[in-house]
């Protein structure tokens, strides 16, 4: 099916229908989001791809903009009032990030380009030195490749070994047998709060406890839970915890690793330049302290101060409110496309985030996506860079549509009435 891009659209007035729950306001929401107000393809658009990346508010394009108008200066370097100013909104972003993780220290939050990158950092400067042949790497079935290759990497690269806790039909960790795969081996358990496909909501906290009873670190792939779920890396007793910008309202090309500090402290650089050292010569040098030490070269200033953004924008609401009203909204998807004729729901767990993943009786899901695509409404379809993950279910590929707190009941109707077309238009 040939389909062409409409570039310029006019805008269509959204018809959001019910929108209170979890005590929001969600008209309002919808207002503070630009793009929402735009149409594709002649039709309003409705986004439901968010577990790729979400969209923005107003409040986060305009701190970027009045980043670049009134402060842009490269920071950490200069004694002029700009540098300091935007090493001042660099900083505060960093602490506002940090309590809205309940970080015990700000300096525990290094600026990475997002969650693929942390994953690799820890790998690299945690896992490089202390792990070696008969030692043990813990993931689950359901991580997204990132936080899959890395390991196999380190595990290339040491001898060490990989392990893989297994899951049940409905999406749920098999946590006897992950009880039975820690040891004294095992150095780091990788898993993810919330799986970018099942939606599923891993119990960080009773697998931290399980793996500190070994000495193992636990490193948290928070790239599906930070949008979704009050974060408090305290409570979840994890030692990392990282997340990606972009998916958190913010801007692309910013991320956050929170890390213990004396973790940290321990850790060597991954990468090496300006701004990481305490002194260099032309025979060795020594490393700033934490986290600047991991910040190596200029970093993404304005995306730092957009997350901070939008870490602010969701404090309006605060994440209960917002998992709150995504859960009702969740559970409208279930009981509305469980009754679409065909269709195969995959990722069933009884604790979720706002994602579901589906198939279609004889359905590709590519074709599944463009149609939709036709309608106004975007999901992602593919393997969802969890190819281990379509293994399991016995698919190559699944469609997916993902929930943010500005989507409504309107919209999950409007999905299933677009399914219904797929239907028609493959004649099913
Ligand atoms: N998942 C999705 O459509 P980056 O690309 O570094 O911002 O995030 C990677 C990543 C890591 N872990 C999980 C659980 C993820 O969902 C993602 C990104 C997107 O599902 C793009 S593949």
């Amino acid at each position: 099916m040939t389909v062409t891009v409409a570039q310029q659209r006019p805008m269509i007035s959204p018809q959001v229908g019910q929108t209170t729950g979890g005590g929001l306001d969600v008209e309002s929401i919808r207002s503070d989001f630009p793009i929402l107000g735009r149409a594709v393809r002649d039709r309003r658009l409705i986004y439901l791809d968010n577990a790729a990346t979400t969209q923005k508010p107003r409040s986060v394009i305009e701190a970027i903009e009045r980043f670049y108008e009134e402060d842009n200066a490269n920071i950490h370097r200069g004694v002029h009032l700009l540098s300091q100013q935007a090493t001042f909104a660099y900083e505060r972003a960093r602490g506002r990030i940090a309590t809205f993780i309940n970080a015990p220290e700000s300096s525990e939050c290094i600026f990475l380009r997002g969650t693929t990158e942390a994953t690799n950092l820890v790998a690299h400067g945690y896992c490089r030195l202390r792990c070696g042949p008969g030692d043990e790497i813990i993931i689950t079935h359901m991580e997204h490749h990132s936080n899959i290759v890395p390991w196999q990497l380190l595990c290339e690269a040491t001898g060490a070994t990989l392990r893989v806790v297994p899951i049940d039909d409905e999406g749920v960790l098999d946590l006897k047998e992950y009880e039975s795969l820690l040891n004294d081996k095992t150095c780091l358990v990788a898993v993810a709060h919330a799986s970018n496909v099942l939606g599923t909501v891993n119990p960080i906290r009773q697998m931290s406890d399980l793996a500190h009873r070994h000495g193992a670190v636990v490193f948290v792939d928070g790239a599906q839970g930070a949008p979704h779920l009050p974060v408090d890396v305290q409570e979840l007793g994890c030692d990392f915890y990282a997340f990606s910008g972009h998916k958190l309202f913010g801007p692309t090309g910013i991320g956050v690793l929170w890390g213990q500090h004396a973790l940290l402290d321990d850790m060597s650089p991954y990468e090496g330049g300006g701004s990481m050292i305490q002194s260099v010569t032309l025979e060795s040098s020594t490393y700033a302290d934490v986290p600047t030490r991991f910040e190596a070269g200029t970093p993404d200033i304005s995306g730092a101060i957009g997350l901070s953004a939008a870490v602010d924008y969701l404090n309006r609401f605060g994440m209960e409110a917002i998992a709150a009203y995504e859960d009702e909204l969740l559970e409208y998807a279930h009981q509305r496309l469980a009754d679409v004729d065909g269709i195969r729901l995959i990722g069933t767990a009884p604790g979720k985030v706002s994602v579901v993943a589906f198939a279609l009786a004889d359905a590709h899901p590519h074709d599944i996506g463009t149609i939709l695509d036709m309608e106004g409404i975007a999901v992602r379809t593919g393997h969802h860079c969890a190819q281990p993950l379509m293994s399991r279910f016995g698919v190559p590929a699944m469609a997916r549509a993902s929930f943010a707190f500005y989507n409504t009941r309107d919209e999950v109707d409007a999905l299933v009435t677009g399914i219904g077309k797929i239907r028609e238009v493959l004649g099913g």
